[in-house]
């Protein structure tokens, strides 16, 4: 364990800052314009009057709290987790660990019903409700992305055409979906659901006595977290510890919703962190790599982690919305300019999707695709 001097514990600030709420019931002009500034400025925005039925969520919520409650060895059915499955404190291939454990599925149908039989008693009830949250989800990020590219002014929409043009084509043509959300719309593509499940540290340390994730590496003092009554929500306090590690989603865009409790904290500059506060009737949503990418860095792809409450169970359920592996990813020609150039070389969904899994959780692997 690498001891942490004085200088590294104060480098981290944390800030109180609350992110842009935006109304989806309010004029839609008004709306994308909205989205676009808190996309260019934060790279996060939580969504109210989501129009996501409450009940689909609840089903979700109570499938996945019943999965999470099960006996251990009876969760590591559904694992090993590559590529879909049970997961715990392992993320990633490349040593990264967290105080979490979580079941990552793919969005495709066939594949939720597959894999439910190891997940739940019941697979015909979980593969509906993960069925039920997904197409509601999708809905919900299609829509926001066809927002974005209206505020970007990249793109008028046409009730009569098709939406059969391609990716590639010009951004500003005219059809009924956004060159966003036509990756997502793809019958192709890649996308996620990750459901997380950050335990109490508690039960973490009752379990698990050798592999715990200190934020500041100082010495784990952390077996008695009632001897900080004070001190419990302050990430820098040994009582909390690292659910998920900082890093940036690769995906376009993730949608998520948590439990009442907090952990989800952002960093906008480096050192900085700011927590987002937990709200069950939000969802909380953000940029990622390749959606910078293909707005030529005019959208922020924003460092993320979850910092797991000493007392209280967190849960969040995520949506990565994907391209199709073989999609070319590259800038939007209306947003490359004299003044602009293209920042990042084209690339394919699937050569970044294995870059990713390649480098460790907290690389910015964009980086290696900059040509600027
Ligand atoms: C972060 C976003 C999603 O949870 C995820 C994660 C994935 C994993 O947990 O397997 C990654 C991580 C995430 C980023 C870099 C790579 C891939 C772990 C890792 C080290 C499912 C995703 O798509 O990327």
């Amino acid at each position: 364990m690498v001891v942490a001097t004085p200088t590294q514990i104060h480098i981290e600030k944390i800030r109180e800052v609350e992110l842009p709420i935006i109304d989806l019931s309010a004029e839609r002009s008004e709306v994308s314009k909205l989205i676009v500034k808190a996309c260019s400025e934060f790279g996060f925005f939580k969504v109210i009057n989501h129009g996501v039925p409450e009940d689909v969520i609840t089903r979700m919520e109570e499938e996945s709290y019943g999965f999470f409650a099960k006996p251990g060895c009876e969760k590591q059915r559904a694992g090993p987790v590559n590529p879909y499955g049970y997961g715990s404190k392992n993320i990633g291939f490349n040593g990264d660990v967290g105080e979490v454990e979580y079941l990552l599925l793919s969005t495709n149908f066939v594949s939720i019903s597959q894999r439910s039989k190891t997940i739940s008693n019941d697979p015909l009830k979980f593969s509906c409700a993960v069925r039920g949250y997904i197409e509601a989800v999708r809905g919900l990020a299609c829509e926001l992305l066809d927002l974005m590219a209206k505020g970007l002014g990249l793109w008028v929409s046409s009730d009569t055409s098709s939406s059969s043009s391609s990716a590639l084509d010009s951004a500003s043509s005219s059809s009924s979906s956004s060159v966003f959300s036509q990756l997502i719309r793809d019958v192709d593509n890649d996308s996620l659901f990750r459901i997380n499940h950050y335990p109490p540290l508690i039960l973490t340390n009752l379990k698990h006595t050798t592999t715990t994730t200190t934020l500041d590496k100082e010495e784990d003092t952390s077996s008695s977290p009632f001897h900080h009554p004070h001190h419990h929500d302050h990430p820098n306090d040994n009582n909390n510890r690292i659910g998920f590690g900082e890093h940036s989603d690769p995906q376009i865009l993730t949608i998520l919703r948590s439990n009442d409790v907090g952990g989800l904290q952002i960093s906008p500059e480096n050192g900085v962190w700011v927590p987002v506060s937990p709200d069950p009737a939000t969802f909380c949503v953000n940029v990622g790599d390749v959606l910078q990418a293909m707005t030529n860095g005019r959208f922020m792809s924003v460092r993320h982690r979850v910092i797991t409450n000493p007392y209280k169970s967190r849960m969040s359920m995520a949506y990565f919305g994907a391209p199709p592996l073989h999609a070319t990813i590259a800038a939007i020609p209306e947003l490359v300019t004299q003044c602009r150039p293209s920042l990042y070389r084209p690339f394919t969904w699937s050569e970044y999707k294995k870059s990713a899994y390649s480098l460790r959780l907290r690389e910015s692997r964009l980086n290696l695709f900059r040509i600027l």
